[in-house]
């Protein structure tokens, strides 16, 4: 008997244990404020982590303006503007680098494999027919001079509203996949995907249209490797926003050639539902080889918001989905329109945060890897009274600590027009300095503090790639090539 309580003692103490058993905390504190520049110029539209783009090591911030008043064409009274700010070591809250016009801009992608990030902006036309533009990233730092120019099909097209990439045919070189989900005939809604390369075009390599009216197929469009076999697959949100069908999530396999066909193909339960809307591709999550998708979506019954959650596995018939329903408050309509993810405590594990609520009720969900998204392990509610409203923007690790900092939209005055400020505010569980004044990034001035050896490109290759290092000082050095199984090849 004294035996079995010790058992039952033991058992009820691990289920205890378990239970109470500490992550490792998140303690947000704000590191900068970055003011827009005057009421009403929508700063904060986008916010984006474009990924190194002057090659310093540091990840790099692109913010934007919806309505900037202070055009270099004076015949317009407001224009778009995206900054982006150089991350470093010591952070500057001066922009670094100007696109002007640009609505919207991705990086985080090599399209000609030559080891620097390119970028793509989105820009806008007449009658809404969308137009990109690819910036190749030169060894020697950006430049804001487009290398491509490309412009959507039909009136209303929407070319370029959503951007996604990756290596969806594996060859070294990402992928470029491009959404157009509107147009003037019913909406039916168009997806693009131009092979990266040496050299790069911007001719598509692969499309799509929705067969069914008013679709509003790729109105997000996601990517990333869901069955770990290195082809990175695309997902492609059609939420039907103009009819009264049940949205839809496509997955399409990456291979060495594509098809039209889906390799999956989720509809939601119910009509009005919106699914596909928004949607992320979350890598690494609980330490998963596979990937997983989240895609919000409107449960009819109660006018709530719920998600998605399609985890990756081997093989695709066999993707795992559930439904994520916000138990923590049920009848919050907004969870899930702002989303961020990243390593945002201290332990190692990939975190998710889901902003939710609106006005004076927003949180923030924050499921602390690892996770079964279900119960989130904390909520932050940032909040000041009356004046203040945030939203969750996006993620990056600034001083490359691999603690990623979180940014916030901050709207002053949220309901009055005339007054309505906006400013970026950056928090940290690690914090790090701040300037005020301009510190200079610029490649050509880069001093490393170490030995740095960069990937080598293109990889694969057949005769010849390319190596590049950093010292800090000029010194003799010697680079060693081992094969896969420790021999020497080369010196
Ligand atoms: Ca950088
Ligand atoms: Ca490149
Ligand atoms: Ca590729
Ligand atoms: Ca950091």
């Amino acid at each position: 008997m004294k035996k079995d309580i010790g058992i039952y003692l033991m058992i009820f103490c691990f289920i205890l244990c378990n239970n109470v058993y500490p992550k490792s905390p998140l303690n947000l504190q704000k590191i900068a404020t970055i003011s827009g520049h005057a009421p009403g110029d929508e700063f904060g539209r986008p916010v984006k982590n474009v990924g190194d783009i002057n090659n310093d090591g540091y990840p790099d911030l692109a913010i934007g303006y919806g309505r900037y008043p202070d055009c270099p064409d004076t015949n317009r009274t407001r224009c778009n503007r995206i900054d982006i700010y150089y991350g470093g070591d010591t952070l500057d809250i001066i922009p670094d680098l100007t696109f002007w016009d640009a609505i919207n801009i991705w990086g985080n992608m090599d399209l000609n494999g030559d080891g620097y990030i390119d970028l793509v902006a989105r820009y806008s036309t007449y009658f809404d027919i969308g137009m990109i533009k690819v910036f190749l990233g030169p060894e020697n730092g950006p430049d804001t001079t487009a290398d491509f120019t490309r412009y959507g099909e039909y009136y209303y097209h929407q070319f370029g509203r959503e951007i996604s990439s990756g290596d969806i045919n594996a060859d070294g070189y990402d992928d470029l996949v491009v959404a157009a989900p509107f147009d003037d005939i019913a909406a039916y809604g168009r997806v693009y995907v131009f092979f990266g390369g040496d050299p790069f075009d911007l001719e598509p390599d692969w499309y799509y249209q929705s067969e069914v009216e008013f679709a509003c197929y790729g109105e997000s469009v996601a990517c990333g490797d869901l069955n770990a076999d290195g082809y990175a697959d695309f997902m492609v949100g059609s939420p039907h926003d103009l009819s009264d069908k049940p949205g839809r999530i496509y997955i399409y396999s990456g291979g060495d050639t594509l098809t039209t066909m889906p390799d999956f193909l989720y509809e939601a339960p119910n009509p009005y539902s919106y699914l596909g809307r928004k949607m992320e591709y979350v890598s690494n999550w609980n330490d998963s080889d596979y990937g997983m998708v989240l895609a919000g979506w409107i449960i009819t019954e109660g006018y709530r918001t719920d998600v998605l959650k399609l985890s990756g596995s081997a093989v695709f018939d066999s993707l795992h989905t559930e439904i994520i329903y916000n138990n923590y408050d049920p009848y919050d309509q907004s969870f899930f329109i702002w989303f961020a993810q990243g390593y945002f405590n201290n332990d190692g594990y990939k975190d998710i945060i889901v902003s939710g609520g609106s006005g004076e009720s927003k949180k923030m969900y924050c499921y602390l890897g690892e996770s079964d998204l279900f119960n989130p392990d904390t909520t932050i509610a940032l909040d000041d009274t009356n004046t203040l409203s945030f939203s969750l923007s996006n993620s990056i690790d600034l001083n490359n600590d691999k603690t990623d900092e979180l940014i916030f939209l901050r709207r002053i005055n949220p309901d009055d027009p005339y007054t309505r400020t906006y400013n970026i505010d950056i928090y940290s569980n690690n914090p790090f300095p701040v300037s005020n004044s301009a510190i200079d990034r610029h490649s050509d001035s880069y001093q490393p503090n170490g030995f740095t050896l960069k990937p080598n490109y293109p990889n694969p290759f057949n005769n010849s790639t390319n190596i590049h290092f950093y010292l800090p000082q000029a010194d003799q050095i010697q680079i060693t090539i081992y094969d896969i199984l420790g021999g020497k090849l080369h010196c």
